[in-house]
């Protein structure tokens, strides 16, 4: 597919490495002459900006955690005044404060770029149509998008989430080209969809963009079935910027980081030491190309490994692999860690739907672990003999991929609680 801005997307190495270099060194000066935070940081590790003289030096940097912003709450962190912020957004997070983020006129361009790199590596132009359904608000999903549509030239139609059944009428009556949501609102519009009476065949929706939590190949693949569409991956943060930080292509493997304004890393969570290529551990983006709010090192929790084997789209941008799941969404059961998305790949390779919860409580000071699965047309089996069959061969396979004992249960179709926006599958009843 065609790239938004080729210059970059498909520059040389060496001219992303020259830009690296030349942002972070300003960068960090910017930071350090306006943030009193990380002023004070550098000074106690005994570094100031001219210590800084290309993007390598990155390690000699201190990291930024989500309780830096909190502690700063609201705008303690901002590196420019007010009147230079035209936009605000948070992300509520589970637990305190949330997080706040400035954004500049130039903050809003860079951002919107990186998303109308995403819808155009999707195949999206200006002759299109781009449903959004992500929330409107405080969470960055849905003015993301829709910026990076109208930056693309294409037609944005905010529809915000919720209320399925127009969000199908509007699709059928407006003909979008693209949909763009959480993954697990996909399915429940391509439910609806069939549950409408409706052929999705009949729909001109051609693509989705599809991010804010983490999701599997295999539902990648049970999305495009329903819909009769193409699935592209769509990541980004409130802290770094929203949907657009890095994108999927048609190559599929992995998406492509907007690397000349967010530059990643990988670290080990343990010793905070930067990890090769190919392995998995924490990953760290830098706002090399931010105004507002220039984090430096931001710790993001997300589970990655970084690629930087040449992609077959022709991007030269190092690519992320899809982020397994966050470090903060790990379970610990019994000992063992456990990711969602590990158990959401055993249950839909064997042809179940992506309608799971995993339950965690505690028994006899044992955890315990047990899976709901919706059953399916693709597993309706009539007698509960069967049943108990597809439960046993689901905790078998669970049990050889997590090494742990998770106890199934298939639950009738519909009647697990379906999701508008970020999917919750885990309910932990252990009170720890
Ligand atoms: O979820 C921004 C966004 C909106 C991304 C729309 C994509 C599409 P937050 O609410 O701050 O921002 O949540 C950020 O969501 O650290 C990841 O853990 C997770 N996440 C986001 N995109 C993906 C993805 C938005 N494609 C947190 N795959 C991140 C896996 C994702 N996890």
């Amino acid at each position: 597919m065609p790239m938004y801005q080729p210059e970059i997307e498909g520059a040389s190495r060496d001219y992303l490495h020259a830009i690296q270099s030349a942002r972070l060194i300003r960068m960090v000066k910017h930071a350090y002459d306006n943030v009193p935070f990380y002023k004070k940081k550098l000074n106690e590790m005994g570094l100031t900006p001219e210590d800084i003289h290309s993007i390598e030096d990155i390690s000699k940097l201190p990291f930024t955690v989500k309780d830096d912003l909190r502690d700063h709450y609201p705008f303690g962190l901002f590196a420019v005044p007010q009147s230079e912020i035209i936009r605000i957004h948070a992300s509520s997070g589970t637990t305190g404060k949330p997080t706040v983020v400035g954004y500049t006129e130039h903050d809003i361009q860079v951002w919107a770029d990186g998303a109308a790199r995403a819808l155009s590596a999707a195949g999206c132009t200006k002759n299109d149509l781009v449903h959004v359904s992500y929330g409107y608000g405080l969470f960055t999903g849905g003015l993301g998008l829709h910026y990076g549509a109208e930056r693309l030239g294409a037609t944005a139609l905010p529809v915000s989430s919720g209320n399925t059944q127009r969000q199908v009428q509007l699709l059928q009556d407006f003909g979008s080209d693209f949909l763009c949501c959480t993954p697990s609102y996909a399915m429940f519009i391509g439910e609806t969809v069939r549950n409408m009476g409706i052929d999705p065949q009949s729909l001109k929706v051609r693509g989705g963009l599809f991010g804010a939590e983490p999701w599997t190949d295999p539902m990648r693949r049970q999305i495009e079935q329903l819909l009769g569409i193409q699935a592209y991956d769509i990541y980004g943060l409130s802290e770094i910027a929203g949907p657009g930080v890095a994108y999927s292509c048609d190559g599929k493997d992995g998406l492509h980081v907007n690397e000349d304004y967010f530059y990643p890393e990988v670290i080990d969570p343990e010793t905070l030491q930067p990890l090769p290529d190919g392995e998995y551990g924490e990953l760290v983006f830098t706002c090399i190309g931010k105004e507002a709010l220039p984090l430096i090192r931001y710790r993001t929790r997300d589970i990655c490994a970084l690629i930087r084997t040449p992609c077959s789209c022709g991007r030269t941008t190092i690519r992320m692999s899809k982020p397994r799941g966050r470090s903060d969404d790990m379970l610990i059961i019994r000992g063992i860690n456990v990711f969602p998305s590990q158990v959401e790949h055993v249950l839909l390779s064997l042809g179940m739907d992506p309608n799971y919860q995993i339950i965690v409580g505690r028994s006899h000071n044992l955890d315990t672990m047990e899976v709901q699965v919706e059953l399916g047309d693709s597993s309706f089996k009539d007698t509960i003999k069967d049943l108990e069959a597809v439960e046993k061969k689901l905790e078998h396979a669970l049990q050889s991929t997590l090494n742990i004992h998770a106890q199934v249960h298939l639950v009738e179709p519909g009647s697990l609680p379906r999701s508008e926006g970020k999917a919750k599958r885990v309910i932990d009843n252990r009170n720890i």
